[in-house]
């Protein structure tokens, strides 16, 4: 049978991502590995969830909570995700900082917010610009003629949702940055603010994958004239990311989402600072930087990619303990 080592820095389909889950549980000896469900998504697949704890004690530890695949043509994120996992639950490099980083948190990790969205972007048929390149979910109920599909789920969070006047989404049906009829209209999106609210309390953290620019981006991205309080400290926590990634060559930028970016509001990382009240909540574009190919990473690509990013996010971790 197929181990974990099998699955791994590769882009894995929604079956065997799960696959993928299991093996890790089943072979994760020194953290605590559960797999539990945040519900279902539009088209009824199961949404699991991870929570890696330490086996040394019980103690309570603030929790580091990380998604991926929230939009689906960007299979950086999830694949990201999965190695975020892997590292933590196994260690099978025997790196004591995840020791380390065990002692200090509880990690929450969804590897797959929208996996109707990423399993259409596994269809052959469907073709590179339509299938492939799909950012939705793929809700069918909203234009009057059932013919465009799904919402942009980082435009549904309820945190000034269509704030206008420069929301970043739209509220054509048939737009790839449609936000949907009302904030967490959709069952992706309401899934994941379940389990941040049941965690609302122990959150010290957020890290959400996307794809792709080379940005730690923290709120607010609904509006760029809105100043963020406690700035300094986001940006401090980010630069030791960014710094570890410069030593690999890598150029992060580091900013508020709707200043550096754009504008748009309903993401998911404003909702988690503005309402979940995490103040460390970082949306994390990951590369490459340009090129009208930038969803498209060859797979071989993958290993580099998140073995580098990893050790960004391991300084990330260690100064926002420091705080
Ligand atoms: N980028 C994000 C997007 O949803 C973003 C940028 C971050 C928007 C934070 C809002 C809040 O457009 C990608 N690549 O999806
Ligand atoms: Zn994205």
């Amino acid at each position: 049978a197929a181990t974990e080592d099998h699955y791994r820095y590769k882009y894995l389909s929604y079956t065997k991502m799960n696959k993928f889950l299991e093996r890790v549980q089943e072979r994760a000896t020194k953290a605590d590995v559960y797999i539990g469900f945040i519900g279902k998504s539009f088209e009824g697949r199961d949404t699991p969830y991870v929570k890696i704890t330490s086996k040394r004690d019980s103690r309570p530890r603030g929790t580091i909570f990380i998604d991926g695949g929230i939009h689906s043509r960007e299979w950086i994120s999830p694949a990201m995700a999965l190695e975020v996992i892997h590292r933590l639950a196994l260690n099978t490099e025997q790196d004591s900082q995840v020791d380390q980083l065990l002692d200090m948190f509880d990690f929450i990790v969804v590897p797959l917010v929208n996996p109707d969205g990423y399993a259409y972007t596994f269809m052959p048929e469907t073709g590179v610009t339509l299938g492939r390149l799909w950012r939705k979910s793929r809700t069918s109920n909203y234009s009057n003629d059932f013919s465009c599909y799904g919402v942009d789920l980082n435009r549904n969070f309820g945190y000034k949702w269509n704030n206008s006047p420069s929301f970043g989404g739209s509220s054509d049906p048939c737009s790839p940055s449609f936000s949907g009829p009302y904030s967490f209209s959709e069952p992706e999106s309401n899934n994941l603010r379940r389990l941040l609210l049941a965690n609302k309390d122990v959150i010290k953290g957020y890290l959400s994958f996307h794809s792709y620019g080379q940005y730690m981006l923290y709120p607010w991205g609904y509006r760029e004239d809105v100043e963020i309080e406690d700035e300094r400290d986001l940006i401090h926590v980010a630069k030791a990311f960014k710094d570890i990634m410069q030593t690999k060559n890598y150029n992060y930028h580091v900013g508020g989402s709707a200043k550096s970016l754009y504008p748009a509001a309903g993401g998911s990382s404003d909702y988690v600072r503005g309402v979940v009240g995490v103040k460390y909540s970082y949306t994390l574009e990951l590369p490459p930087v340009e090129g009208s190919w930038g969803f498209i990473i060859p797979e071989r690509k993958v290993e580099p990619i998140v073995t580098d990013t990893w050790k960004g996010i391991k300084a990330l971790l260690f100064r926002l303990h420091s705080y």
